[in-house]
């Protein structure tokens, strides 16, 4: 079992896309273990994409991320952060296949509506970061009607 940092951006936001990328998460299989809103500081923000610090596209970024609400998400199940980044598809809307949420709902790289985790370390340092109260243990049910045996 495998916990992924999932973030819808202000424009997923924006476009009142909130339900529907959350029940593509749920449809999956996927199971909620945090779940919450806000508009990011500028602290919470550059420390979420220190990595990409020096890259020319940090200021719009940064402006972009904290301009509004974002929705902040903990999903778990069997190798999730590969599972959610196969929902959300790649960076870029255009090149993104239909049926992946980049694929089906983006043109730009920039506004790209959401994010997921990219492996084990940084699922850890991401959930740290803006869950720093824990995430939810609870006993899902449908989990049996998901995986076998
Ligand atoms: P991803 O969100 O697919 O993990 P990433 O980690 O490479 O992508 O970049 C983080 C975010 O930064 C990305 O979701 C959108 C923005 N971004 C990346 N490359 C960009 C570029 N060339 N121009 C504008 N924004 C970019
Ligand atoms: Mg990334």
């Amino acid at each position: 079992m495998e916990t992924t940092y999932i973030m819808i951006k202000p424009d997923g936001v924006q476009r009142g896309l909130v339900g529907e990328i959350i029940g593509r998460f749920e449809q999956k299989g996927l199971k909620l273990v945090g779940l919450k809103s806000m508009v990011p500081s500028e602290e919470i923000a550059a420390k979420h994409y220190e990595v990409h610090k020096e890259r020319p596209f940090f200021p719009g970024l940064m402006k972009f991320i904290t301009s509004g609400p974002v929705v902040c998400m903990a999903w778990s199940g069997v190798e999730a952060i590969k599972v959610a980044r196969t929902l959300i598809g790649p960076t870029n809307g255009r090149d993104a296949a239909p049926g992946t949420i980049r694929g089906d709902f983006g043109m730009d790289i920039g506004y790209n509506m959401i994010h997921g985790s990219d492996a084990a370390e940084t699922a850890e340092f991401e959930l740290g970061l803006w869950f720093p109260e824990g995430t939810m243990n609870w006993n899902y049910e449908t989990q049996n009607w998901v995986y076998e045996g």
